[in-house]
């Protein structure tokens, strides 16, 4: 049976990468409406990938016996001023997230939950990704500033990537 406390965090984080899905699909959608259609595709993907972050969690709590608890989440914001305010939003959720994992492999360190430490290794490792991911963005967002062509191009370039990872999703 898993520890009290650890249980209570992973729930915590549950419902913290649920909410990123929630936020991302706000950004997305966002994104659809204001003229940034491969932003859009990207997001809407990316949303997907936070429900499986979710998913993996309550399985694996599911796993150890017990049973994974859906929280409240809060409303998203769901207007932002522009392209580069959104993804500045997301790196600072990013960097919250990783702080919140770390957390949580502090708690399951201290209550001698190695299983659990082990299994979030999976997280540590994604959370780099992600931010590296993010900032990649973000940077080239800033680089392009006001330019409407650039914009154009980065919007380009965020529907390949999600078209990339549908390819490999399918692949997996
Ligand atoms: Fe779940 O990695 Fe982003 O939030």
């Amino acid at each position: 049976m898993m520890n009290k406390n650890v249980e209570n965090a992973i729930n915590q984080q549950v419902n913290r990468e649920e909410f990123s899905s929630r936020l991302y699909l706000a950004m997305a959608i966002w994104c659809e409406s204001n003229g940034f259609p491969g932003a859009a595709g990207f997001l809407y993907k990316h949303a997907e990938e936070e429900r499986i972050h979710m998913l993996k969690l309550v399985h694996y709590v599911a796993d150890r016996g017990g049973q994974a608890k859906l929280l409240p989440m809060e409303e998203p914001t769901q207007t932002y001023n522009t392209l580069l305010d959104l993804f500045g939003e997301i790196l600072k959720h990013e960097m919250f997230i990783t702080g919140s994992i770390n957390e949580l492999y502090g708690i399951a360190l201290k209550e001698n939950e190695f299983t659990t430490a082990n299994f979030l290794q999976w997280y540590i490792t994604e959370q780099v990704e992600e931010e590296a991911l993010f900032s990649t963005i973000l940077d080239k967002i800033k680089l392009v500033g006001s330019d409407k062509a650039g914009m154009f191009h980065i919007d380009k370039e965020l529907e390949g990537m999600a078209m990339a990872k549908a390819v490999t999703n399918v692949g997996a």
